[in-house]
């Protein structure tokens, strides 16, 4: 059988090892040494309440034992669909100490892409959250098990001892014992991303043990994490940022305390910075004037807060610049992708430096290109394609090998689609985009997956989408299309999208009816003179 991912040349993977980079370990055993090391010390705050490492690493070990006991095996794969509560993270560890493979799915995506991410993993189990979300979580995992065979058991969590019928279970912890992890698998895939994508179907990323802990490891050491490191977590957990930047992993790595913030609201998170002197949070660029707006208002004691990191979208200068005068701590600028690479802005950075520019790589080993459009290199200084390889960048997707081929340089470089200019000094600046993605306040929608949906739907002949400036979510979807008869409206298109499943964040903030579309040159529409027309006559 054909692999199912590329792993590193084995000549390259030596190298990493050699430089430590990559350590013969899975990722759960960064908790299990945590609970040797420090087993008293907090590790997870949640709105079900608190855990200490070794509190955290048993449970970890009963549900491992729980899940095995479905039965779930090693190697398979476990779409894991949870919003920021503890079951997020004692899930994801006992999947990863079982060997299974989580596969990260973020809340917010419906039954569209849910179906399409479990066919694609052949997925055996989905984990939700009971009485969560928009519809009924468990409604959607059991039509996500109807429309793909391989799926055996729909976990619910936070509904213990759940009814048994239609593969329904609760999220049982058994005193049975753990199995023990075959030896050796560090540099096998842990678990899978979704990738912000640019293709109709969702694609998925690798991530072995090796890679992960190390992107984990690093990102904590260049954010100053450390044993009294209070983490928050306000963007959805099952985001790369929230995970391994430092995140989650980062912030156990180090020895910190997790805390989980149920809603991103800046509210409830000041509540939490206050209550549990919280050190270090991440936000998207869209979260950032809510969070100064409110710091204005309220009396809430911010002052255990030292570092914002910001990032997943392009933050402008002049939002940048009010973060220390107003939240009194340091920005961070975090330039990241599923995919691998992760970017930084040094901590003891100048001022200028934090608030124009999107960082420097992580590592060392990081091997950057910013390309012209026939990959040669450009000079320092002018816009180009970035390209990257490295100890913690992918080099294919999950199952896509022909998709691979535009995606990677021969030479193994993944093509991030951005466009940047780097700096004398070696900071990279996000200028552009040359995939065809509408980052939506730091949620990625390739336009031909909505492009797609919208010419199933009847009456529909030709649709294109593109993003537009939006100063609240950074950019919104518009949707162009040409219609047999007149444009149908717009509440009517949300629902027929919505009706297929696709996730609320993906469907278009604005339709537009269009007698034709536009064609470059050799015929394929022309998203330029698309965002043109809209810069001519903006939203209403
Ligand atoms: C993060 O990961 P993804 O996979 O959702 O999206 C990656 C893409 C990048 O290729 C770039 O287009 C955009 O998101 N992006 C930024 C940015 N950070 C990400 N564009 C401009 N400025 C930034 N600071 O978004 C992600 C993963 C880990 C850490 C942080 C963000």
């Amino acid at each position: 059988m054909e692999q199912d991912w590329t792993p590193w040349p084995e000549e390259v993977a030596a190298e990493y090892r050699r430089a430590g980079y990559w350590r013969d370990q899975t990722l759960d055993a960064l908790l299990r040494e945590g609970a040797r090391r420090h087993g008293a010390r907090t590790a997870l705050v949640s709105p079900s309440g608190r855990l200490d490492y070794a509190g955290l690493d048993a449970r970890v070990d009963r549900l491992a034992a729980g899940l095995a006991a479905l039965p779930l095996h090693p190697g398979e794969r476990v779409l894991v669909q949870l919003p920021n509560c503890e079951e997020y993270v004692t899930v994801l560890f006992a999947l990863l100490r079982l060997g299974a493979v989580p596969v990260l799915v973020l809340p917010s995506l419906g039954r569209a892409e849910v179906v399409a991410l479990a066919r694609l993993s052949g997925a055996a189990a989905h984990v939700v959250a009971a009485g969560r979300g928009v519809r009924d979580p468990r409604l959607l995992a059991e039509e996500t098990a109807r429309a793909c065979p391989t799926l055996r058991h729909v976990v619910v969590a936070g509904e213990p001892g759940a009814d048994r019928h239609h593969g329904v279970a609760g999220l049982a912890a058994s005193a049975g014992p753990v199995p023990e992890a075959p030896p050796g698998r560090a540099e096998d895939p842990a678990l899978l991303l979704l990738s912000g994508g640019t293709t109709g179907v969702p694609k998925l990323i690798p991530r072995t043990h090796a890679d992960y802990g190390y992107n984990a490891r690093a990102s904590a050491e260049v954010c100053g994490l450390h044993g009294g490191s209070v983490y928050l977590a306000v963007l959805p957990a099952a985001h790369n940022f929230t995970m391994v930047s430092p995140g989650i992993l980062g912030t156990v790595a180090a020895g910190g305390t997790v805390v989980l913030c149920p809603d991103p609201s800046p509210t409830t998170a000041f509540s939490l910075v206050e209550a549990e002197r919280v050190t270090i949070t991440a936000l998207v660029p869209a979260l950032l004037p809510h969070w100064l707006d409110e710091a204005a208002r309220t009396r809430r004691d911010l002052s255990s807060l030292e570092v914002l990191q910001v990032g997943g979208s392009r933050l402008d200068e002049a939002t940048a610049r009010r973060v220390r005068p107003e939240l009194g701590c340091r920005l961070q600028q975090v330039f990241g992708m599923a995919e691998g690479l992760n970017n930084y802005t040094p901590l003891d950075a100048p001022d200028d430096v934090v608030c124009t520019t999107q960082g420097r790589p992580l590592s060392p080993a990081d091997e950057i290109r910013v390309v012209d459009e026939e990959d040669r290199p450009v000079p320092a200084g002018t816009p180009g394609e970035l390209l990257v390889r490295g100890p913690y960048t992918l080099r294919g997707y999950y199952r896509a090998r022909e998709q691979d081929a535009a995606r990677f340089t021969p030479d193994g470089f993944y093509r991030t689609g951005d466009l940047v200019r780097r700096t004398a000094d070696g900071d990279l600046v996000v200028v552009g985009r040359v995939k065809d993605q509408v980052n939506r306040a730091g949620e990625k929608v390739a336009a031909v997956e909505v492009e797609e949906h919208l010419l199933a739907l009847p009456g529909v002949r030709a649709a294109a989408v593109v993003g537009a400036p939006d100063p609240h979510l950074g950019e919104r979807t518009v949707a162009f299309v040409v219609t047999d008869g007149p444009c149908p409206p717009q509440e009517q298109v949300r629902r027929a999208l919505l009706e297929r499943g696709l996730a609320p964040f993906k469907v278009p903030d604005e339709l537009r009816g269009l007698p034709s579309l536009p064609l470059t040159g050799i015929g394929k529409v022309d998203k330029k003179r698309l965002r043109e027309l809209l810069a001519d006559s903006p939203a209403p």
